[in-house]
């Protein structure tokens, strides 16, 4: 229903998406897009680039007068720095200088550097990680900005947090309320004290000329129950989630609910109790689900956590070759970042949006957000009427 790609070099003139499959009449407020960038871009242990960049979005296509048209939708954002890189990056045929200037020859291990050297066959590795950077991530945001406005008229909201970086780890669930501030935490995590300890953590790794990853969980309210299917693997819910959040660069990981801990966990205290009172209707005793189950969304707060590694680049850098003459080198230096897991948050963010404004569109559908919205409405009073029947069971009458 909803697809999107993306185009851009980390260095080049600008990184490009295009959205396609929104309704016509989605709100389209370029402030909170913009909003959602100065997020990504921002977290403790981010490099020098970010000193460079301020990413704002152009809309190229698809929005008049701040609602989509319901055609295509083009995003662009600008690298600043692509300045001090013009002839690096040139199109165009350039004297060899310029391509030695910032040619790459040592793979970083970890890095898409020697895979991709393989794949491409080529020994310039400065042709890999243009495209394999994170930096692609910036046009992610931007098209999970209109997948999250999408889902903000379906009354859907999602937010992330940060869980742990390195051995510094918050303790104990974190609950919806706590993720409102998030935004004041220079680590994106809802525990002052674990904060500290990450701040510290990342501070020790950068003087040591070293990296350090983390776990951030996306979390969502909101969402109806009834998203994805289990009638074929590929329309799983909790696939498709999986899928985009290990898309995310530099991510290892990624269980739904309290997945890390199904392995170990008895049945009984895993599984999520169904109980119903007047007050409340129908209930679960907890969410260790994560909010799916058979692959299926079941109302519940979508919860999914994702595994960061630390990033490849490393001023103390790792044993490795130079391509040309396989003699012992160290790996490239590149100006980097210390940590990025509290921007990788956000990127998660905009993935987990982009999934279920598609499987929104795909379970209520219209070409306009009215209908799609009266779609929903009616689904939700069926609902309404389903839970509330106290009928007696046909069999035992
Ligand atoms: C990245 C290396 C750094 C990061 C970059 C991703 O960039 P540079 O090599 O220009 O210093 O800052 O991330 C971004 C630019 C971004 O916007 O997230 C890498 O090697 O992947």
């Amino acid at each position: 229903m909803l697809r999107f790609l993306t185009a851009g070099e980390s260095h080049g003139p600008a990184l490009t998406v295009v959205v396609d499959g929104l309704p016509a009449g989605v709100p389209v407020d370029r402030a909170s897009l913009d909003g959602d960038l100065r997020r990504r871009q921002g977290g403790y242990g981010r490099g020098g680039r970010m000193k460079i960049e301020t990413d704002t979005v152009e809309v190229l296509s698809g929005v008049r007068h701040g609602k989509t048209l319901g055609s295509p939708v083009t995003l662009v954002v600008r690298n600043r720095d692509h300045e001090n890189w013009r002839d690096v990056m040139s199109p165009d045929p350039q004297p060899p200088e310029a391509k030695r200037r910032r040619a790459l020859k040592h793979p970083r291990p970890g890095h898409a550097d020697l895979a991709g050297a393989m794949k491409f066959l080529t020994d310039d590795l400065r042709d890999v990680l243009e495209r394999a950077s994170a930096r692609e991530t910036t046009a992610r945001v931007a098209a999970g900005g209109l997948a999250r406005s999408l889902l903000q008229c379906c009354g859907v909201e999602v937010r992330s947090h940060v869980l742990r970086i390195g051995s510094a780890a918050v303790a104990g669930e974190v609950g919806w309320e706590q993720l409102a501030a998030i935004e004041d935490s220079p680590v994106r995590c809802a525990d002052g004290g674990a904060a500290a300890a990450m701040i510290a953590e990342i501070d020790r790794c950068k003087r040591e000329g070293d990296t350090v990853g983390g776990v951030f969980e996306v979390v969502v309210r909101g969402l109806p129950a009834g998203l994805g299917s289990f009638s074929q693997w590929d329309r799983r819910l909790d696939g498709r989630l999986a899928q985009a959040m290990m898309s995310i660069q530099a991510i290892k990981a990624v269980a739904l609910g309290a997945g890390f801990q199904a392995g170990d966990t008895p049945g009984s205290r895993f599984h999520d109790e169904i109980l119903y009172d007047d007050e409340r209707g129908l209930h679960r005793g907890s969410n260790r689900a994560g909010g799916l189950e058979g692959g299926v969304s079941n109302g519940e707060e979508l919860r999914v956590q994702a595994v960061v590694k630390p990033i490849p680049t490393l001023l103390m850098p790792l044993r490795s070759l130079d391509l040309r003459s396989k003699e012992p080198q160290t790996a490239s230096v590149e100006r980097s970042d210390t940590c990025v897991v509290p921007a990788a948050g956000v990127v998660g963010e905009a993935m987990v949006a982009l999934v279920l404004a598609d499987a929104v569109l795909e379970k209520f559908g219209g070409d306009s957000l009215t209908e799609l919205l009266d779609h929903l409405e009616t689904t939700r009073e069926r609902w309404r009427q389903f839970l509330a029947r106290r009928s007696p069971d046909p069999e035992e009458r």
